[in-house]
């Protein structure tokens, strides 16, 4: 299983950083959502779900946490912490989200709008999903 991670191009100069994302350049995808989220309590465990066909980019703009992938026969950690560094989650791909730090914001770029019928949040329903599919 291959782990997909973006270094976007960081416009540094005396005063600071900065990094742009366009759509269908830095992305690979249209963008129709942004959403983060911060504040996030010790020891605690996010996500837990698979989307059909949703794709997302993933980037810890502050602090840092960790992604389990898993595609339903394989498992890898990924560990965030760079603000110019995007973990791109494919469709029909298990996520977890865990060991925020206290300052961690996580800001995730989605190729479309929220819809609850996407998710797959079995995870043997999951796994039997993506067995059918590649069949
Ligand atoms: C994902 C991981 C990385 C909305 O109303 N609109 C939205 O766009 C989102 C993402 C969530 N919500 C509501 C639904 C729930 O009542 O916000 C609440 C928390 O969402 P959820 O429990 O799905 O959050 P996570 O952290 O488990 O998962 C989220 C995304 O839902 C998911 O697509 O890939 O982040």
């Amino acid at each position: 299983m291959q782990v997909v991670k973006y270094t976007f191009q960081q416009h540094g100069d005396e005063r600071g950083q900065l990094v742009a994302l366009e759509e269908m350049r830095d992305i690979p995808f249209e963008v129709k959502r942004v959403y983060y989220m911060y504040d996030t309590a010790d020891g605690v465990r996010r996500g837990y779900h698979a989307h059909k066909s949703l794709e997302q980019i993933l980037v810890c703009i502050h602090g840092s946490c960790k992604i389990l992938l898993d595609n339903g026969s394989e498992r890898k950690k990924v560990f965030l912490e760079k603000p110019y560094e995007g973990l791109y989650v494919p469709s029909n791909m298990w996520r977890e989200m865990y060991d925020f730090s206290e300052d961690a914001v996580l800001m995730v770029l989605a190729s479309d709008y929220y819809d609850e019928e996407d998710y797959i949040r079995d995870y043997q329903e999951f796994v039997e999903y993506v067995l059918e599919r590649n069949k």
